[in-house]
């Protein structure tokens, strides 16, 4: 991910807003960029626009060092840089387009086969308690793993680094399949953009 600091920007959509139907629909991927997305990059900009000291601040930085942010703002830049973290990467790993799995062997290896993989990415989405997301990550020396993470908490303060996860608050498909989560997340599965995946996989390892 960009290297990006304040004041944080709303990143395009990578893609047309119908371009990933009819998995997500263009109404539910307005609402999740425009109004969702967006709040949480303009909550955090406002949350930190008083703290100059913080402004040469990634986004990675303010959100793995919550000791780095004084505590009046420390639960609103956890919160809105999550959010603004779990977004830009869920939105950037999902594409229309049909791509190939680099990540297959490493997956074969590590989890068996890649059905075990997706059957042990939907438990992990599906039984998620409420709002947050199921993530896949990896730490510093590559080991993968699936892990659940809560509201716009990160894998970060695990030492893991997320590849890819899957937004699983209700916006992110309420409007497409209302409360059938597992049917979302069957539709997430054709959508991701595994070159995306591996770069970010490549970055993560100890360099
Ligand atoms: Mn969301």
């Amino acid at each position: 991910m960009k290297q990006k600091h304040y004041p944080f920007s709303v990143a395009p959509l990578p893609y047309d807003y119908d371009a990933l139907e009819p998995n997500i629909s263009s109404d539910t991927l307005h609402f999740h960029h425009d109004k969702h997305y967006a709040t949480y990059v303009n909550n955090l900009n406002n949350a930190l626009e008083q703290y100059p000291e913080l402004h040469e601040l990634s986004l990675e930085e303010l959100i793995s060092n919550p000791g780095a942010v004084p505590p009046e703002i420390r639960t609103a830049v956890h919160n809105n840089g999550g959010g603004v973290y779990n977004h830009e990467l869920y939105f950037e790993a999902m594409t229309p387009k049909e791509t190939e799995n680099e990540m297959q062997n490493l997956i074969n290896e590590q989890f068996d086969s890649m059905d075990a993989w997706k059957e042990e990415m939907k438990k992990a989405a599906v039984s998620q308690f409420g709002s947050g997301y199921a993530v896949f990550a990896t730490d510093p020396d590559g080991n993968l793993k699936i892990v659940q993470v809560a509201n716009q908490d990160t894998p970060l303060p695990m030492g893991l680094c997320p590849l890819l996860l899957v937004d699983i608050w209700e916006h992110a498909y309420y409007l497409d399949v209302q409360n059938r989560r597992p049917d979302y997340v069957d539709k997430w599965f054709q959508l991701i953009n595994w070159p995306y995946v591996t770069n970010r996989y490549k970055s993560c390892l100890k360099k």
